[in-house]
């Protein structure tokens, strides 16, 4: 794409100018096929940069032999060169209708998470993984030895940036100097992934300033496709570098570090999301007395102004974006979001549960937004957003399913693979399943006035919950910690587009973590079932919801804003109203507790909380065996009394 062709948002004459000298820095670093010793500094100081981050980027410049070395301060002028740049390179391209958005289409083959290719390397296996029975695959983690990965490692990354620019992103997990906070370095040779890890975290000048010479997690990651290569990768889009037939997503937490290869795609290259907020971060949490968990964090606000905290665990494309940004239906409630994706949680000396966001934008899944379902989302999306593989309009929007109702008059599609004039007739979808916007937290409406406060909100009530079609009903509580945590191990929905994963299978995944256990799965139920213990410490209500029951005619449950009825029925709960009764499950709803009033469509109530003995049979019969096969020995006997106190409820209640 030529100069010309660059969007005038970015291309001011002032960055202009500066962009044509920085890529003739680039240009001039001498010939591109040789390996070299000393590495241009195109853009920042490395003698400015604390020993150890000097340290950490000299040695992984000898061995990916990037052309050129970029330390990023998080300035404006940085973003608008690095959207120049995308641009030149025809990674992204502007979206006229919005202000300073956003479209990047990846290579087909880099669309979701790789997890059969995402490892933990520690000395012990166990440390990582269960003792499954008869040694079958463990679902819950993928353990890698450290000789085996050191080869992995060794056969991908020496050479793997040349021709191209190894940015140095310094990061804070959570608000800057927040004592709850942490901070990582990735170094990565995608323009795109510095420009979202910009929106995702906060980047730049001032996390060196509070590093010093501190601890950081070590961050490495590459598109895996080095511009001198041939047939590295053959048949991978110019626009989009990858690999994928050699991803690999590392985890070494004995070293602080993640070495990611071969991705340019969300968790698998923003390496603070799921690799060092989850992953790293649960091995951490555990070791220092905290949660790292894949939770939305959401203030409720009721008629009287009572406002309380929740935290909420449900699986990958389940609706934690949707209901941290919920518009609720029911008249005098307000709901305010602190975070959509992941929770970082610590009991405080009171014994409150505090939870901070470590992140500071959305990565939100695009398909099924829209201003009916999520007004908030599409709000926040308007400006300063970039768009992954969602479909483009003739008039430089955004489209995506379930915009059907927002597609102005004569627009014309062009779907994420570049088919124009894409049609309902069309047999693949306009846009990707798991296309995403990754958007500034801040921009969102309703985003909550303590979501950055460093000491974090304090959470009442946690609440789990999976795409169930059957036999679970739309909400229950449970009866104490313990069983609490037997619900979030007993966690399950339907696969979705998130993975690689062939949907609609129900599939088990405990607290919404299957994907990212940092390590064994039985020592991080032994984490959860300690808090039990302590009695200084105010253990909130646990809860589970299932929106997504359906009946002949699909969802029984209207969903999104409707689930704010469900919200006011926790929220009165934990202020001690009485109105639930014991099932076998848990504590259900009283009939008619559930605030219907308003509620425009007919709802099947008693279908929605039936519990059909059959179901719950063999779900009973399925759980002891995944237990069994999954978690083995390490599964601790709370958990088991557990199950067995459920067999005996439902054998007798149902
Ligand atoms: P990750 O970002 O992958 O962790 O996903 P998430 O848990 O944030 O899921 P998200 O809120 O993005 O929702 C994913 C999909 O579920 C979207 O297509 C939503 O439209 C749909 N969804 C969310 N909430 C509801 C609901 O209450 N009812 C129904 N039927 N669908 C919902
Ligand atoms: C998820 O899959 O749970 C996500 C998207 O939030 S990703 O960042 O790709 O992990
Ligand atoms: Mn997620």
């Amino acid at each position: 794409m030529g100069v010309d062709k660059v969007n005038t948002q970015a291309a001011s004459s002032s960055i202009d100018m500066f962009a044509t000298h920085y890529l003739k820095e680039v240009a001039c670093s001498s010939s591109k096929l040789q390996p070299k010793s000393n590495y241009r500094i195109i853009y920042g100081n490395l003698n400015r940069l604390p020993k150890q981050v000097r340290f950490y980027v000299e040695e992984n410049a000898k061995v990916c032999q990037p052309e050129a070395i970029h330390i990023c301060d998080g300035s404006e002028k940085e973003k608008d060169l690095l959207l120049y740049i995308l641009q030149k390179e025809g990674t992204i391209k502007p979206l006229a209708k919005y202000e300073n958005c956003w479209l990047a289409n990846t290579d087909p083959a880099d669309v979701a998470r790789v997890e059969s290719r995402t490892f933990i390397s520690t000395e012990e296996r166990h440390d990582t993984i269960t003792r499954t029975k008869g040694g079958v695959k463990s679902m819950l983690a993928n353990w890698m030895s450290p000789q085996d990965t050191e080869e992995a490692l060794h056969a991908r990354f020496p050479g793997c940036m040349m021709g191209r620019t190894m940015y140095v992103i310094p990061f804070s997990m959570g608000p800057v100097g927040s004592p709850l906070s942490k901070i990582g370095i990735e170094l990565t040779d995608s323009a795109y992934v510095v420009a979202s890890m910009g929106i995702m975290t906060r980047i730049g000048q001032k996390v060196l300033d509070t590093l010093k010479e501190g601890e950081f997690v070590k961050c490495l990651h590459s598109v895996g496709k080095p511009v001198t290569s041939t047939g590295v990768a053959d048949g991978i889009k110019e626009s989009w570098p990858c690999n994928p037939k050699d991803v690999m997503i590392a985890h070494l937490p004995e070293r602080n570090e993640i070495c990611s290869f071969g991705s340019g795609y969300g968790g698998n290259s923003l390496l603070g999301k799921k690799c060092f907020a989850l992953r790293l971060g649960s091995i951490l949490a555990r070791r220092e007395g905290w949660l790292a968990e894949h939770m939305l964090i959401m203030g409720v606000e009721n008629p009287k102004g009572e406002k309380k905290y929740f935290a909420a665990a449900f699986p990958s494309a389940c609706g934690k974006t949707n209901l941290a940004m919920m518009e609720p239906t029911l008249p005098g409630y307000k709901v305010t979001c602190v975070g959509d994706d992941i929770a970082w949680m610590r009991f405080d000396k009171n014994g409150q549960l505090r939870a901070i966001n470590p992140e500071a934008g959305f990565f939100g899944v695009a398909p099924g937004t829209s201003m009916k379902t999520n007004p908030n989302a599409m709000r926040t999306v308007m400006k300063n957003t970039i768009f992954t593989n969602v479909a483009e309009t003739s008039d430089g929007g955004v489209y995506w399913e379930g915009m059907e109702d927002e597609l102005p008059d004569n627009a014309t599609i062009t779907s994420w693979l570049g088919e124009e004039e894409w049609s309902k007739s069309t047999e693949k979808p306009a846009a990707h399943p798991n296309s995403r916007f990754c958007t500034p937290a801040g921009q969102c409406p309703i985003i909550d006035e303590q979501w950055e406060s460093p000491e974090g909100v304090p959470i009442e009530g946690i609440i789990f919950g999976g795409r169930r079609p059957e036999g679970v009903p739309l909400v229950y509580e449970a009866f104490d910690w313990n069983h609490g945590v037997f619900v979030g191990a007993a966690l399950k929905s339907e696969a979705t587009a998130a993975a690689e994963h062939k949907a609609k299978v129900v599939m088990h995944d405990p607290f919404a973590m299957r994907p990212f256990f940092g390590y064994n799965f039985g020592h991080y139920l032994d984490h959860w079932l300690s808090f039990q213990d302590n009695n200084k410490l105010k253990l909130p209500k646990v809860f589970h919801v299932n929106w997504f029951r359906k009946g002949p005619k699909g969802f029984l449950w209207p969903g999104f804003g409707e689930n704010s009825r469900v919200l006011d029925w926790m929220f009165r709960r934990v202020n001690g109203e009485d109105c639930a009764i014991k099932s076998a499950v848990g504590l259900i709803p009283v009939p008619g507790s559930i605030d219907l009033s308003g509620l425009k469509e007919e709802v099947d109530m008693d279908e929605l909380f039936r519990l059909p003995k059959d179901f719950w049979q063999s779900e009973v019969r399925e759980l002891k065996n995944y237990f069994e096969e999954q978690v083995g020995e390490d599964l601790p006997v709370n958990i088991q009394r557990e199950l067995q106190k459920l067999e005996q409820r439902v054998q007798s209640e149902l």
